[in-house]
């Protein structure tokens, strides 16, 4: 792109408006708790809109509440390029998780608007519904449902902790649009995101090149006892659901770290039945989280749990039942986007490198619908998913700058 290496976002613009997102949805420890469907996930949606608006930007939203804001382009028949990432947090989230992909493209078209740039693509900047799975499994449902891996049925009755549908949440909260779930044809989708590891910090680099991501098994798992008295009932004759979960905490930890390098396994999610102090638990609801890049070592590290977790189980009487509720194959990015990106820091003389994304992304789905890479900014100590998540104003303005130039280079600038 001619001058290219004069197009520079506006950090402290893009600054001002992550600092003015934060404040929808405040965590209680300065993050945030802006869970998908929520009001303060509609009191997000609504600021957003109100600054595409502002940017000259036709808002549409589809059936699973995905927004989309387009910057016309010369050649309105020419597919568009897609920029974006999700403004829904964890419930104990940081400030910068997906919402730097969705304000980092909100201020690389405000500066595209600045200095009155053309392209022959449209551009469309996305915020993805319920990226994180956190109230809704799974992660990623509305961009899986764009992609076709869900149907919308299944991903309306998906229910959180309290039994609410998703569909009446959606509803609830003014955001189900008009627009059919993926009757959107891309060109291609860039994605910034936080590393949400410590990579990038350690190396120091600026940006983060990603080239392929991990796949992701959400296997739900229910180990079922018997209630009884914590006081009365003799050791020998207890059926104790938490020993089950206890057990399997254990055996996830090795079957990852049998796996190294690059494998992760975890139980994050825990619900155990009836939780009361004094009540052997009968139930216990868990969900295992297992992660890696490479496909068949992802399937060997679930084989060998559901080899092992029953007889386990059997070992100390309770029962095991596993359902998989979320699921994607490791992504490998196109090489033709990976490329603008690694050109893009070059031209901008950031320092970068080829980096795997440990976290899984809105991307991973649209991967397999069109041409996709992502880049990536360092975090402080890699903390992610916890309120003290950090970025510096410089990494940001270098993802952001990144994403600009391999957006307008895969768009093409008209003279
Ligand atoms: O779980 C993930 O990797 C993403 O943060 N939703
Ligand atoms: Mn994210
Ligand atoms: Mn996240």
């Amino acid at each position: 792109m001619d001058g290219g290496q004069n197009f520079r976002i506006d950090p402290d613009r893009l600054w001002n408006s992550l600092h003015e997102m934060a404040q929808i949805g405040p965590g209680v420890a300065g993050g945030n708790n802006r869970q998908t469907l929520t009001e303060e996930d509609a009191e997000g949606r609504a600021l957003f809109q109100s600054w595409c608006e502002a940017a000259g930007l036709s808002m549409g939203v589809d059936t699973m509440g995905n927004m989309f804001a387009t910057r016309a382009g010369e050649d309105p028949e020419a597919l568009p390029v897609y920029m974006g990432s999700h403004l829904d947090t964890q419930p104990t989230g940081g400030k910068y998780d997906g919402v730097l992909g969705v304000l980092g493209g909100l201020e690389a078209i405000r500066t595209m608007n600045d200095l009155g740039v053309k392209t022959k693509h449209p551009i469309v900047l996305t915020n993805w519904t319920n990226e994180e799975g956190t109230r809704f499994a799974p992660a990623m449902l509305a961009s899986g449902v764009f992609a076709g891996k869900h149907s919308q049925d299944w991903a309306y009755d998906r229910v959180d902790a309290e039994g609410r549908r998703f569909g009446d949440e959606l509803k609830r909260i003014g955001w189900v649009g008009d627009e059919e779930v993926g009757a959107r044809k891309m060109h291609a989708m860039f994605e910034l995101h936080i590393e949400q590891g410590p990579i990038l910090e350690a190396k120091e680099k600026d940006v983060g090149v990603v080239t392929h991501g991990q796949g992701l098994r959400w296997i739900e798992c229910t180990v079922t006892g018997k209630e009884s008295h914590t006081g009365s009932t003799p050791m020998s004759m207890r059926k104790n659901a938490g020993r089950g979960l206890a057990l399997i905490t254990e055996l996830v930890h090795e079957i990852a770290m049998k796996n190294q390098p690059n494998a992760v396994g975890a139980i994050g999610h825990i619900d155990v039945y009836p939780n009361s102090r004094n009540i052997i638990p009968g139930k216990v609801v868990f969900t295992v989280d297992m992660r890696t890049h490479l496909l068949d070592k992802l399937n060997g590290m679930v084989a060998e749990l559901m080899e092992r977790a029953p007889k386990l189980c059997e070992e100390i009487d309770v029962s095991f039942e596993a359902e998989i509720v979320g699921q994607f194959d490791p992504p490998a990015f196109d090489e033709g986007c990976v490329a603008a990106v690694r050109e893009a820091a070059e031209e901008l003389g950031y320092s970068h490198m080829d980096i795997v994304s440990g976290a899984g992304h809105d991307a991973c789905w649209i991967n397999d619908l069109a041409p996709t890479a992502m880049i990536m900014c360092p975090c402080v100590d890699g903390l992610s998913h916890n309120e003290a998540e950090d970025i510096s104003k410089e990494w940001a303005q270098a993802g952001t700058d990144v994403l600009l130039h391999a957006v307008l280079n895969t768009a093409e600038v008209v003279e």
